[in-house]
């Protein structure tokens, strides 16, 4: 007879979920807010729960295993061999104690970056730091790939990130803006997940944008959902990728030749634009950077530039930017140059004007809740020791090549650690990170690689030790919606047992604390199991809320009722306006930079003499772009997906509705395709001096001709190991691995030039999604 059906109420990245089962299978999922647009990342929780692609048990690689001292045989190329949970611990505590012994705390690297699951108890990362802090420190990271650039900078310009903070609210948007710039930006896609869960706010505001009549600008080199999203009230400027810079500058120009810039705000509110305006005017290199000056190099017509900054300057005009333009060589240039923009437009710090970082992302803008915020595990033990160095997230595979050596990063002269053991838990770094060849080839060097992972990805693979991880569905965790509204609090139940032999790292890193030290668990666990902690998180969520004038209902009751929880508006924060104290008042408010003020001319980034980050904005011609590119060869941009949270959900039945020809898709113009004989559906080799992989052509006029998009986030699967083809289309492949800058080091993943052609050869099967071989 069958089993009795219900369902739980959970939440992932991708928002609050419910899940139905009878307890040991999961049938189907739906997303459990009411919102206007499907979200498709959460109708597949049965395919990630029981995905034929999950690690099932233990795995150590055959050479690794044979003699752990002194490794055989290749990463990625081996067989694994199924051992016990108890092997497999006891193998790694014995390999970490003596590589820690020989070659001390920083050349344990647990910095591993990676958006893992939601939940404020089972944060992979942050226990395995946990783990690494009772065991004496490690290598941590610096930094993210999400705005490595802009995140950096922000703080020097406007004295906060910017990128991860609340924007001016919808509601004055809606109400004060007459012209909306999406700048690199495709909420469309991007607003489909949070770090925390969705609060699944946003597309309502961009539903009712695209109802209010205003002008709306798409500036992107690819015509994303987000422009067909709004169709025809929506205009789609196509810069050549990685020129806004030089079209900023052309339409900051026309604002001086006319008199459009605000000078009194200039005066007032910003420091160092005096001499920015030397730059402009060519004072000194002898280049006017003007409208005609910008639209040969950019692309787009002198005119259109210069009928934007009339537009910009005689309307009340939003500048909303993504990231994707940052992800880029001197990606500082392109916000310090947006906010330099917005500050001449004289907007900043009024209802509806200037601009905004974070509208694409996690809901920003959606005013914040008067909320019981929940606390969350922390990555250190009492009396451990934290990260004794910290490489930026995206100079990784350089500090494996390069133990010892030095490199710049913001200001500091800094030494790479000699790594020797890796542990990656929560993040897939074979498909995140750029050029995968160069990472395979310096992935030899440490003594012993582990992953703890849910799913055989590319790193998995490629380890000695592979732990089997649950997903959240099967653990108890909570999370809060909205990393900015803080909008609901959110069970998030156990929906089957542990599939297999999978654990959770909290378990895992517990049991690894007591091998490492009598009395170990107890000082991991502060003697308290999940249940335990999250009563813990909850009544701290409480004492918060209280303070807010929120009460909460006890913990039982609250999980017994399998219900979320929706803090009360905060009627004062649907006026929030980003900057409006400083414009108000700028002296009592002034801004945490190193004038107080908006910052364009920087003496303290000036004084770190950096070539690839000049002291004021600046327009730098990238090493791999359409003005150096050879005629054959086309500029790679890596987006993010809409049916994937990078490489999450690849192997779900998700795949089917992007898939070309059974691989990932590569959108390629028209007269690309032409020009090489492409027609859509087929399979087509994408090579540079990189790397090798194959795709399935989506031949489109939704493109810049000279510009191809792989997105990010398909999964590896090379022919014959390194530097041979990959035959399912990851774009890392191809990607090229150089920091940002010498400031931010951030990911510079959309720079990078590639040739394309029909593939004629016998196809390949996918082989991404199958488990490696074992015995
Ligand atoms: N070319 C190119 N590359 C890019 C980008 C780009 O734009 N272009 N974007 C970059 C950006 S912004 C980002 S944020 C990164 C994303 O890079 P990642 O954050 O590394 O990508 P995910 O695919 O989300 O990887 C999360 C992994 O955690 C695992 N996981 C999930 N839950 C758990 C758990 O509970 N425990 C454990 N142990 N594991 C778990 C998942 O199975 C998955 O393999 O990619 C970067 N790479
Ligand atoms: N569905 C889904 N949502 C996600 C993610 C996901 O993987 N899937 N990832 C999440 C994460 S971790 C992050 S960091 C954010 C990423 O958010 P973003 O970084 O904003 O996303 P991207 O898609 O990389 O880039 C946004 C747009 O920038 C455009 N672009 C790229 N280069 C240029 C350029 O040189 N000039 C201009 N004008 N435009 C350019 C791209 O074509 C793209 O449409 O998204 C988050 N949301
Ligand atoms: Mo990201």
């Amino acid at each position: 007879m069958d089993k009795k059906r219900y369902q739980v109420l959970t939440a992932a990245h991708w928002g609050p979920v419910l899940v139905e089962t009878d307890g040991e299978t999961v049938f189907s999922s739906r997303g459990a807010l009411d919102t206007l647009h499907e979200n498709t990342l959460q109708t597949v929780v049965a395919d990630q729960v029981h995905s034929p692609t999950r690690v099932r048990y233990p795995m150590v690689r055959k050479g690794f295993l044979a003699s752990p001292d002194n490794p055989q045989g290749v990463r990625g190329q081996d067989e694994f061999v199924r051992v016990t949970w108890e092997e497999a611990l006891a193998l790694i505590d014995r390999q970490h104690r003596r590589i820690r012994q020989t070659w001390g705390a920083s050349s344990i690297f647990a910095g591993s970056y990676g958006w893992r699951s939601n939940g404020v108890m089972h944060k992979a990362a942050t226990l395995l730091q946990r783990y690494m802090s009772l065991a004496g420190g490690y290598t941590g990271h610096l930094g993210d790939y999400s705005t490595g650039a802009a995140q950096v900078i922000m703080p020097y310009v406007v004295g906060g990130n910017e990128v991860y903070q609340q924007q001016t609210s919808w509601p004055l948007v809606l109400e004060y803006s007459d012209v909306v710039v999406m700048w690199s930006a495709n909420p469309l896609n991007t607003l489909k997940i949070a770090w925390n869960a969705s609060d699944e706010q946003g597309m309502k505001y961009y539903e009712s944008l695209k109802k209010s009549g205003k002008r709306l600008i798409c500036i992107d080199p690819m015509r994303s959902e987000t422009h067909d999203f709004f169709g025809e009230q929506m205009t789609w400027l196509a810069p050549h990728m990685g020129t806004d810079v030089a079209m900023m500058l052309g339409i900051a120009t026309t604002l001086l030749e006319n008199q459009w810039h605000d000078s009194a705000f200039l005066d007032k509110y910003t420091s160092g634009f005096a001499t920015f305006q030397n730059y402009l005017l060519g004072e000194q290199d002898g280049i006017r950077k003007d409208a005609d000056w910008a639209a040969a190099i950019c692309g787009i017509p002198a005119q259109t530039l210069r009928e934007l900054a009339e537009l910009f300057s005689h309307n009340r005009t939003m500048l909303m930017a993504g990231w994707g333009m940052q992800r880029q060589q001197y990606g500082e240039q392109k916000h310090w140059m947006l906010v330099t923009l917005a500050a001449m437009l004289g907007q900043i710090g009024l209802p509806g004007g200037g601009f905004g970082l974070s509208y694409h992302f996690a809901n920003g803008g959606n005013p914040t809740r008067r909320a019981a915020v929940l606390a969350s595990m922390q990555g250190s033990v009492a009396g451990g020791t934290d990260a004794v160095d910290k490489v930026p997230v995206a100079r990784i595979v350089e500090a494996l090549e390069n133990p010892g050596g030095a490199y710049q990063h913001n200001g500091e002269d800094r030494i790479f650690p000699n790594v020797k053991m890796i542990w990656w838990a929560g993040g897939a770094n074979f498909t995140h990170h750029q050029d995968t060849n160069r990472l395979i080839r310096a992935w030899q060097k440490p003594e012993l690689i582990v992953i703890s992972e849910c799913f055989w990805t590319g790193a998995a693979k490629h380890a000695d030790i592979v732990l089997p991880v649950t997903t959240s569905y099967e653990r108890n965790d909570l999370t809060m919606t909205g990393d900015y509204s803080q909008q609901h609090l959110v069970p998030m139940k156990q929906v089957v047992p542990p599939q297999y032999e999978a654990r959770d790292d909290f378990t895992i890193f517990a049991e690894l604390s007591e091998y490492w030290e009598s009395g170990g668990k107890q000082r991991f666990t502060e003697g308290k199991d999940e249940m335990a902690w999250l009563e813990t998180f909850y009544q701290m969520a409480a004492a918060r809320g209280a303070a807010n004038q929120v009460s909460l209902i006890p913990f039982a009751t609250f999980w017994e009722q399998n219900q979320l929880i929706e803090m009360p508006e905060n009627p004062a924060n649907s006026q929030f306006v980003r900057f409006g104290d400083f414009r108000a008042d700028p002296l009592a408010h002034p801004l945490k930079t190193e004038t107080g003020k908006i910052v364009i001319h920087s003496e303290r980034i000036a004084s770190y003499g950096y070539p690839d980050c000049p002291g004021h904005p600046t327009w730098l011609a990238p090493d791999e772009w359409h003005g150096n590119a050879q005629p054959e060869q086309l500029q790679l941009l890596s987006a993010h997906p809409a049916h994937r949270l990078h490489s999450q959900l690849n192997y779900s039945r998700l795949r089917e509705r992007y898939q070309i020809a059974g691989r990932e898709p590569v959108t390629l113009n028209t007269a690309d395709a032409q020009a090489r004989g492409i027609r859509h559906g087929d399979v087509v080799r994408v090579w540079n001096n990189r790397g090798q992989v194959l795709a399935g052509a989506h031949v489109t006029d939704g493109i810049k001709p000279g510009v191809i998009c792989i997105h990010q986030g398909a999964w590896p699967d090379l022919q014959d190991g390194e530097g041979s083809l990959c035959k399912h289309g990851a774009v890392n492949m191809l990607t090229k691995d150089i920091p940002s800058s010498r400031l931010g080091n951030g990911c510079a993943a959309n720079t990078s030039l590639v040739w394309m052609e029909k593939f004629t050869d016998e196809l390949p099967v996918v082989t991404a999604f199958t488990p490696p071989a074992s015995s």
